[in-house]
């Protein structure tokens, strides 16, 4: 029973340049969109404008430093919880048997990498046909306090452990480009991205402006160590309409595909 992952980014769920905003529209879309997924089904979403501005101002993602923080952390988890609340009521509206599944209670961290990871639950969830939903949490760290732990490393390790059919990530641009597409309408999209790559791959963190957890140049990453691992990846546009169900019903190259040696 391998599960298919799919990530929906926070760029695509919420309005980055509003603080708590929801995009409602895209994500009864989207949650339409992946109704039309075959077999058992992971979600993992991201963070947007209710996870990352509030780890920003409390400087969560650098560990414990003073007693502020812990409001910050508590606040941060609860932004979370809010943004994942309204995604679990979309995927229940598409008729999808969504739960939440919170990270921060089964996750250990150590250094910001998940050391381990309690699967029984998820294992069991998708055993009986449910659609486990988690999300980029601020988490306990055993080594440095806190830290946030991005949707992209919970989808990474997912994809290991469970052994993944496959692992899609929809973002808010085609896919992986040779510069910022945000900014330049003419930057390349890379078609496929492997691990000999990697002077590409240190050139798209200096492209973007980074949130929290590192942006494009950590999503690759994480996608390369899974694909050594034998799970292929694919990044692709989930704003525009349709490129999602394209993605999980099978189809190939509708973005970047990342894969291993
Ligand atoms: O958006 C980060 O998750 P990401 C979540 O997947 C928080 O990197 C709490 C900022």
């Amino acid at each position: 029973m391998r599960p298919l992952i799919v990530k929906l980014g926070g760029s695509v769920i919420t309005d980055k340049r509003r603080p708590f905003v929801v995009k409602r529209a895209a994500l009864r879309r989207l949650a339409r969109e992946l109704a039309a997924a075959k077999g058992p089904l992971v979600i993992v979403h991201g963070g947007g404008s209710f996870g990352h501005p509030v780890a920003s101002k409390y400087g969560i993602a650098e560990g414990y430093k003073n007693k502020n923080q812990l409001m910050g952390l508590s606040l941060t988890h609860r932004a979370m919880e809010r943004l994942n609340a309204n995604v679990i009521e979309a995927l229940q509206k598409a008729g999808l048997p969504a739960i939440a599944v919170q990270p921060s209670a089964c996750v250990v961290v150590s250094g910001g990498r998940i050391q381990s990871m309690e699967l029984a639950p998820v294992k069991k969830l998708l055993e009986l046909g449910l659609i486990p939903v988690l999300y980029g949490d601020a988490v306990p760290d055993i080594s440095r306090g806190m830290s946030i732990l991005s949707g992209d490393q919970i989808v990474a390790y997912l994809a290991g452990e469970l052994k993944a059919s496959r692992v899609i990530l929809g973002v808010d641009v085609d896919g992986v480009h040779m510069a910022n597409p945000k900014k330049d309408k003419s930057a390349i999209l890379i078609r496929k991205i492997t691990p000999a790559d990697e002077e590409l791959i240190a050139s798209l963190g200096a492209a973007e402006e980074k949130d929290v957890t590192g942006g494009m140049e950590n999503k690759v990453r994480e996608l390369l160590a899974l694909a050594n691992r034998g799970v292929e990846a694919e990044i692709v546009n989930a704003t525009k309409p349709g490129v999602l169900k394209r993605a999980v019903q099978g189809e190939r190259g509708l973005g970047t595909v990342v894969v291993g040696r």
